[in-house]
């Protein structure tokens, strides 16, 4: 079977997980790494087996063996590294927002469809197979007319005063935090699921720790920190946001995203009332979903590869209950994207399971429109 040769540039959080998610599928060989500097280039080779670092992401990009290129960095990287990608004619896989706006998004999508290569955006919470599952139900229409969608993404990691990331300053993380970093995770599971459009919308944002206390000291785990061991710089992205929303079918909803919700952690829930019935499903117990009856008693659906939708049983691994989850979502949202780069002659304009750019670039629209209703106070219909 042919075998595929990627790089991933951007070994923090996210990037160790794509490496882990790329061996699991076993015909993808990571055969480089590059970080921002050389030094940690070749720890981050050296921790995770990877034959060869770069301490600058254009060679890794330059390698005549890397075939995909996987970017993995902050949001303000996206735009000049995505670009420099599709230049040198690799198969992209970004990670999300795709840019840190829409002008920025459609000019990586033109340019990648135009070099007609397979571009995959990490939305992978789509990528669950109960999504999946209940994706497919609505389609055969169990679920009736869509007729209400609401839900939340809460978390808690900025919950201290001293909790401090590259998110929370725009010039890295883009115009708005909590919409663009998770709410653009809960507006693709939204579309993904109904498969409609979100047409308009209305939001209230809040920074609620309007300074925040960033540490001077770089050391990962030092402890016992002195108050003149923090400066203090004022926060201009939101903690929480607030947004109703309409769909193109004239459906209403609304969601609600927060950084700062103690003892919230990855909270991703969405609930989908139709005329038939209503579903719902939360990440944090991603292994079962909820489906809500008015005359019959309602029940809940775990994961069982047997009883799922035969489309999506490709993305299950273990019988039921033996959980299966966030990992197990971008190992899928990889499986999907990576079949289509075997077969990239024939799956270039094919709308598949995993994000594309495509995807990426309309959850940049919603997310614009959202910071425009917020600044001018009513309802902004998204611009695509
Ligand atoms: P992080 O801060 O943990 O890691 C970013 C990495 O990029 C660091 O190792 C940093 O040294 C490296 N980097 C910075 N400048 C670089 C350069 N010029 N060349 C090469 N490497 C460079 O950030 P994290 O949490 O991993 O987020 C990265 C991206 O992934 C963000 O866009 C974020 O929105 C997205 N993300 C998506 C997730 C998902 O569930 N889909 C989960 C976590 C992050
Ligand atoms: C931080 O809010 C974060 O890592 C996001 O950047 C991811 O997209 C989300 O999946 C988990 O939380």
């Amino acid at each position: 079977m042919k075998r595929i040769k990627t790089g991933i540039i951007g070994t923090g959080f996210v990037g160790t997980v794509h490496i882990d998610a790329l061996r699991r599928l076993g015909f993808v060989d990571v055969v480089a790494v590059a970080e921002a500097n050389e030094e940690l280039a070749q720890k981050k080779a050296s921790d995770f087996f990877i034959p060869r670092a770069y301490g600058n992401y254009q060679d890794l990009i330059n390698d005549p063996d890397v075939q995909v290129v996987h970017n993995c960095t902050p949001n303000h990287l996206h735009l000049e590294i995505n670009t420099a990608i599709i230049q040198a004619g690799k198969h992209i896989f970004s990670e999300k927002p795709l840019g840190m706006n829409r002008f920025e998004s459609s000019k990586m999508l033109e340019l990648a469809e135009k070099r007609q290569l397979v571009h995959g955006v990490n939305f992978n919470y789509r990528m669950y197979p109960l999504v999946q599952d209940m994706k497919h139900r609505i389609q055969k229409g169990e679920l009736g007319k869509v007729n209400l969608i609401h839900g939340s993404y809460l978390q808690d990691w900025l919950f201290y005063e001293t909790d401090y990331n590259w998110r929370i300053e725009p010039k890295y993380g883009g115009a708005t935090r909590a919409i663009g970093d998770i709410g653009s995770h809960w507006c693709d599971l939204a579309q993904t699921l109904t498969g409609l459009k979100i047409t308009e919308v209305f939001a209230n944002l809040s920074t609620v720790i309007p300074v925040r206390k960033k540490s001077k000291i770089v050391e990962t785990f030092s402890e016992n920190r002195e108050p003149t061991d923090y400066e203090e710089i004022p926060i201009h992205s939101e903690d929480w946001g607030a947004v109703l929303i309409r769909l193109e079918n004239g459906a209403s909803g609304v969601f609600y995203v927060s950084q700062i919700s103690a003892g919230r952690k990855c909270y991703l829930n969405i609930e989908i009332d139709g005329s038939n019935q209503s579903f719902y499903w939360n990440q944090e117990e991603g292994d079962r979903m909820w489906i809500g009856y008015r005359n019959q008693p309602n029940t809940y659906f775990m994961r069982d590869p047997n009883q799922l939708d035969p489309k999506c049983r490709g993305y299950v691994l273990a019988p039921g209950g033996h959980p299966e989850g966030w990992l197990d979502s971008l190992k899928n949202s990889l499986l999907a994207y990576y079949r289509a780069v075997l077969d990239a002659k024939n799956s270039i304009n094919k709308k598949p399971d995993y994000a594309t750019f495509q995807d990426g670039y309309d959850i940049s629209c919603i997310v614009d429109a959202i910071v425009e209703s917020h600044q001018k106070g009513k309802w902004v219909k998204i611009a695509r």
